[in-house]
């Protein structure tokens, strides 16, 4: 079992916190991280779309390790995140994207970082869902076989080729500080369609929201911008 499926043996629902290498010095990351700690956060995440200094992460990860005593999970952007002193990695493949590079490119190359420095993967399909007007920093990143709020019977496509593939879990994100976050209607038609867990994150800024979104099907609620603010 990997950690996902540990944690969600414990719990019935998790919530995961998303700190952002870029956005606070690592002092600051570690102060965050245990304020998340305090209100009773499962997991803390790192990483974020354009941290590109595997040092900022490790020194990140390193102040935030000292911090909490949670799972501590890097969510990377590319093999150059990826940061030795990480115990578990989301290894992502970001399934809407149509450049090589998120399909397996970065992942061959992280592999053999994963592999030499003993890091935990947690096998995973990542998809973005466009839900914004203005389009969120990964959907200006990365070109992307665009899945609109609407787009149900899309999203459940890659949801089930996740499955399929046998990867251990989906992640579907409107993006950090997606002016929507992904629709309820979306989240249980792809919980209808599959029996992995499924993450969800981008927009997600109050408690009823959450709980919408875990009364649906998601199994995870990641927060990033409402936990750096
Ligand atoms: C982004 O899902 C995360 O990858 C978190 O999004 O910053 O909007 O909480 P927010």
């Amino acid at each position: 079992m990997n950690l996902l499926q540990t944690l969600l043996q414990e719990h019935e629902k998790l919530h995961f916190s998303l700190i952002d290498p870029d956005k606070q010095a690592p002092k600051k990351a570690g102060e965050i991280a245990k304020t998340c700690a305090d209100y009773g956060t499962h997991a803390i995440m790192i990483g974020g779309t354009t941290v590109h200094n595997r040092t900022l992460v490790y020194d990140t990860v390193d102040a935030v390790r000292k911090k909490v005593d949670l799972p501590v999970i890097l969510f990377p952007n590319s093999a150059e995140a990826i940061s030795e002193n990480i115990e578990y990695i989301l290894f992502m493949m970001l399934l809407n994207s149509t450049d090589n590079r998120y399909l397996g490119g970065e992942q061959a190359k992280g592999a053999l970082l994963v592999k030499k420095w003993g890091i935990k993967p947690i096998s995973t399909g990542y998809v973005v869902v466009s839900t914004s007007r203005r389009p969120t920093t990964i959907e200006q990143a990365v070109p992307l076989d665009r899945i609109g709020r609407d787009d149900i019977e899309k999203a459940v496509s890659y949801a089930l080729y996740a499955e399929m593939s046998g990867m251990s879990c989906v992640y579907f994100d409107a993006g950090s500080g997606a002016e929507q976050p992904v629709s309820n209607e979306m989240v249980a038609a792809i919980r209808d369609a599959i029996s992995i867990p499924i993450i969800i994150g981008g927009g997600i800024n109050d408690g009823k929201t959450a709980r919408e979104k875990t009364d649906a099907g998601a199994d995870v609620i990641v927060n990033g911008t409402l936990v750096e603010d």
